[in-house]
């Protein structure tokens, strides 16, 4: 059996949970469930009230049903396989096929009725973080609600009382099933079309996990020393562009759930913070950004106006967030004179190269051997070279052009001749230096001072 069948052949199970029998609907609405590591840009909604969704890179949104004016979603907490990037796969736990989870979308002023069916080897239970609803919808199981055990469903039903960035995840056995990669996205969208349009909306989550490489499953007990630092699972080179038409007003969303915060960089242009998973930012309290913190537990969503042509790097600017799990735990060689070593460690292993004494760069060309089910450090290809880069990386690629819904990977952005950092072969003007270790204060402000 696929999961798909397993899905719909366990459907009925739950039936006789407390929280089922209370509410009048007979038959759950269709557990969906998708395993392909793609983003998938979700339609235009065909029922409800009308909304620009979001696109959430290397995930898909979840479908719902209308039953009376209630929408019905139904999410599976279960182990799941991710393909965080080519060679490298985790066992993790997610939902409904995924981790991240899928992201469910709703609008301001709907009443959302949620069936959470539970299998896991453990119980669990859903926080629906940022939102504003009843105290025993609130997901904190042995708090707000006993926790759902294993092979039951359990049905969270609230109002959308507003609009904005929010999130999902466990409130049970907290640390492990965060580790394993329990999450999701949830945005409300305003009920009003007109507030705060934007033509791309981009969503994704922050999520780190300690793999050691060679093996497939998280040490869940791990609190600061994570090694692959994800966007949705997904780690760069293949992490999806963001991709834009060039005039296009954007958003991009990012909600943090690892155990550090993440200065999240974006060149090329400013921006403001518009939203966060308290609600919308005022205009006259936002101020223009390159980079933006996100702390633990938060969520950020920023803007601009795509009027810059151009590939643009965005990243966590904590450069070991933009490392593979091969790139930890490494001496420092830089300096070093490794010629006699390596002599003497060829003779027991053919081939054997030094590594590191200018720096690191060398590891992103080179195809060092790997054990299995491991991607290299840094790693990636642009159209000059190497990028050298790994984990919470990716790139924004505007363009004239791109047709409205349209987020194909339009390929490396060619700069426009005279554009282009170029070699110097003349002249040099002297080079100034400055040897003296004592402040030099400039003549100007000598001067100045009298
Ligand atoms: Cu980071």
């Amino acid at each position: 059996m696929n999961r798909r069948q397993l899905l719909a052949g366990g459907a009925g199970l739950a039936m006789a949970s407390a929280a089922q029998a209370q509410t009048r609907f007979r038959d759950l609405p269709e557990a969906a469930s998708n395993d392909s590591p793609n983003t998938q840009v979700p339609p235009r909604p065909s029922n409800g009230p009308d909304y620009n969704p979001v696109v959430t890179l290397n995930g898909w949104s979840l479908p719902w049903r209308m039953n009376g004016n209630v929408k019905e979603f139904h999410l599976v907490a279960e182990p799941v396989e991710r393909i965080m990037a080519n060679g490298m796969m985790a066992r993790l736990w997610g939902y409904n096929g995924q981790s991240t989870g899928p992201t469910i979308e709703a609008v301001e002023g709907e009443r959302v009725r949620i069936y959470v069916t539970n299998r896991l080897p453990e119980h669990t239970s859903v926080h629906w973080h940022g939102l504003i609803l009843p105290s025993g919808m609130d997901g904190v199981g042995g708090l707000s609600h006993p926790a759902i055990p294993p092979g039951k469903t359990f049905v969270y039903e609230f109002d959308l009382t507003k609009s904005g960035t929010f999130m999902y995840h466990p409130h049970a056995d907290e640390m492990v099933q965060m580790a394993m990669g329990m999450m999701g996205l949830f945005i409300v969208h305003p009920r009003d079309p007109s507030f705060m349009p934007v033509d791309r909306d981009f969503a994704f989550l922050l999520a780190a996990y300690d793999i050691d490489p060679g093996t497939y499953i998280p040490r869940v007990a791990e609190m600061t020393n994570f090694n692959m630092w994800t966007w949705n699972s997904r780690i760069f080179p293949d992490i999806d562009p963001l991709v834009v038409n060039k005039g296009d007003r954007v958003r991009v969303r990012c909600g943090n759930l690892t155990m550090t915060n993440h200065p999240i960089h974006m060149h090329g242009y400013d921006f403001e913070v518009t939203c966060t998973d308290g609600g919308w930012v005022p205009e006259s309290a936002r101020w223009p950004e390159v980079s933006i913190d996100i702390p633990v537990g938060a969520m950020r969503a920023y803007e601009f106006d795509a009027i810059h042509e151009g590939d643009w790097a965005i990243h966590c600017h904590k450069s070991h967030h933009t490392m593979n799990a091969m790139g930890h735990d490494l001496p420092t060689f830089i300096g070093a004179d490794k010629r006699k070593l390596t002599g003497m460690i060829r003779k027991e292993t053919r081939g054997y190269m030094p590594m590191g004494t200018a720096g690191m760069a060398d590891m992103g060309e080179m195809s060092m051997e790997l054990p299995e089910n491991t991607i290299p450090m840094m790693t990636g290809w642009g159209p000059y070279g190497p990028l050298e880069m790994g984990g919470m990386f990716s790139v924004v690629k505007v363009r004239e052009g791109i047709a409205p819904g349209d987020y194909s990977d339009p390929g490396w952005y060619e700069n426009p001749p005279g554009t282009e950092a170029w070699e110097w072969t003349g002249e040099l003007p002297e080079e100034a230096r400055n040897t003296s270790p004592d402040t030099i204060i400039s003549p100007r402000d000598h001067v100045r001072r009298g």
